[in-house]
């Protein structure tokens, strides 16, 4: 849903109890990833649409900071239970790839790339929800290094372990194939409300 304002609201944002079971209210949005934030030269970043698309497709950043904006109020639920309520992000909605190249009919999943190598892996469905973006503002401000800069997925509705931060792109896929905490024994999937943190033993 949006306001006069051109905000979405992720449907968490409108729950009577906003906070997942086993989850707990941190206040400031806590840094939490593998590795450290990679050195990004913005003047040779590029984000990559690739895989089962025509044609396959680069972007600079001034390209892909032109493409359509739209500013989405999230929560954010880490699978180590933390929650952070009311997260205004400005970026581009996941929706807008769809229009700027041709999507294979045999695509059902995704992949996000990000820099040094980490990824995230989704059904297209989950994907394409319309309060998911690839964001370059988080509370009116540029991502910083740590957050993601200059780019970084927002899937409010799944953990945030899928919300891939430094992102250089996304394949799109036939087959599904698990990104990297998905291959470490997190769940594959990773809804908050179903408490899908940890995989099966598979
Ligand atoms: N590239 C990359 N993105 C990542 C991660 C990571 O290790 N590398 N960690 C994920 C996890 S587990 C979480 S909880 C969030 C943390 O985002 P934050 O540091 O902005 O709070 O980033 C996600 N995105
Ligand atoms: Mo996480």
């Amino acid at each position: 849903m949006a306001d006069d304002a051109g905000i979405r609201y992720s449907p968490d944002t409108q729950r009577a109890v906003r906070l997942p079971p086993g989850q707990h209210t941190a206040r400031e949005l806590p840094v939490l990833h593998t590795g450290g934030p990679p050195r990004i030269d913005i003047t040779q970043w590029k984000f990559t649409i690739s895989g089962l698309v025509s044609p396959e497709k680069s972007l600079s950043f001034p390209e892909f900071s032109r493409l359509p904006q739209v500013q989405v109020m999230s929560d954010v639920h880490c699978v180590t239970s933390w929650s952070r309520l009311d997260n205004l992000w400005a970026g581009v909605a996941t929706t807008v790839i769809r229009d700027l190249v041709a999507i294979d009919p045999q695509a059902a999943f995704v992949i996000v790339h990000a820099a040094g190598g980490f990824t995230a892996n989704l059904a297209i469905n989950d994907f394409f929800q319309p309060d998911n973006l690839f964001a370059l503002n988080h509370n009116g401000k540029r991502i910083t290094p740590e957050h993601g800069y200059p780019v970084r997925l927002v899937v409010p509705r799944l953990y945030f372990w899928k919300s891939a931060k430094w992102v250089t792109g996304v394949e799109f896929m036939a087959e599904d194939q698990r990104g990297f905490w998905e291959s470490r024994g997190y769940h594959n999937h990773g809804d908050p409300w179903q408490e899908e943190r940890y995989s099966e033993q598979e």
